[in-house]
């Protein structure tokens, strides 16, 4: 398995992808192999475990679980260093790239080095930039952290290239889990039209229309969690039938 040149080959064949969020504080474990049924029949194309705290300590247990039921590659998006295992297939390295706490730009990494190094865990250089999804979500209280304004274009803009400049492999554009507003597409389109690598983005996306408004402004990647922990038939809207343009 080779996530980022597979991720890669799907943006220059047009293929769009979805990733689909497991928060290991909010998934029982028994639900695992049943809410991954549903998964296997949507266009999802990756699962991503990780949320801004794990207070009891589950995402091995959780990740485990899901490598027993799916052939999905998983791939972690820890809130922290205490949330990385070896478990997991790959890891989106993230630096936090919207805030200024030195702790999610480079402290936590250098914490979580020692112990990738022993590891084969797929290393995804990730840019995060948190943008305002008109509420204050969970990444931002974590990382007291400030999202950027969504009319702020330029500065969204210069953070994404300062993030491929610095040798990132992929940039996120997050409005957080549970936003009110997802990330605007104007937005999306700049982004995307400034940056050779792919682009990811999550936080607020609860319909096929908003997936594929995010799809066409641009996203490569789509991440969605929030949407199926409220309402799991909504992965009936999700059949690869309804987006024959994509799959
Ligand atoms: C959060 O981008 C992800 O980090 C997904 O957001 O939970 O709002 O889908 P939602």
């Amino acid at each position: 398995m080779n996530i980022y040149q597979d991720i890669l080959s799907a943006k220059i064949a047009g293929k769009k992808l979805l990733a689909v969020l497991i928060d290991p504080e909010k998934i029982n474990l028994e639900n695992i192999p049943s809410f991954l049924n549903k998964v296997h029949q949507s266009i999802a194309t990756h699962i991503f475990v990780g949320g801004s705290t794990d207070k009891n300590h589950q995402t091995e247990n959780v990740v485990i679980a899901i490598k027993k039921a799916t052939h999905l590659p998983v791939v972690l998006f820890p809130g922290d260093v205490a949330q990385i295992t070896q478990k997991a297939d790959g890891i989106l390295f993230l630096s936090l790239l919207s805030g200024r706490n030195p702790e999610y730009l480079i402290e936590q990494q250098i914490k979580a080095a020692p112990f990738l190094k022993n590891t084969d865990l797929e290393i995804l250089p990730t840019g995060y930039i948190l943008i305002d999804g008109q509420k204050e979500t969970a990444t931002q209280r974590v990382s007291s952290t400030k999202p950027i304004a969504q009319t702020s274009i330029e500065l969204i803009i210069n953070t994404a290239l300062a993030g491929e400049f610095s040798g990132k492999k992929l940039i996120y554009l997050e409005a957080g889990s549970g936003a009110k507003v997802p990330v605007d597409e104007n937005t999306i389109s700049i982004v995307k039209n400034n940056i050779s690598i792919p682009l990811i983005i999550g936080g607020g996306i609860r319909s096929k229309q908003q997936i594929e408004n995010t799809f066409n402004a641009g996203a490569d990647m789509i991440v969605i969690g929030t949407a199926f922990e409220n309402n799991e038939s909504f992965f009936e809207d999700l059949k690869s039938s309804k987006f024959t343009q994509y799959n």
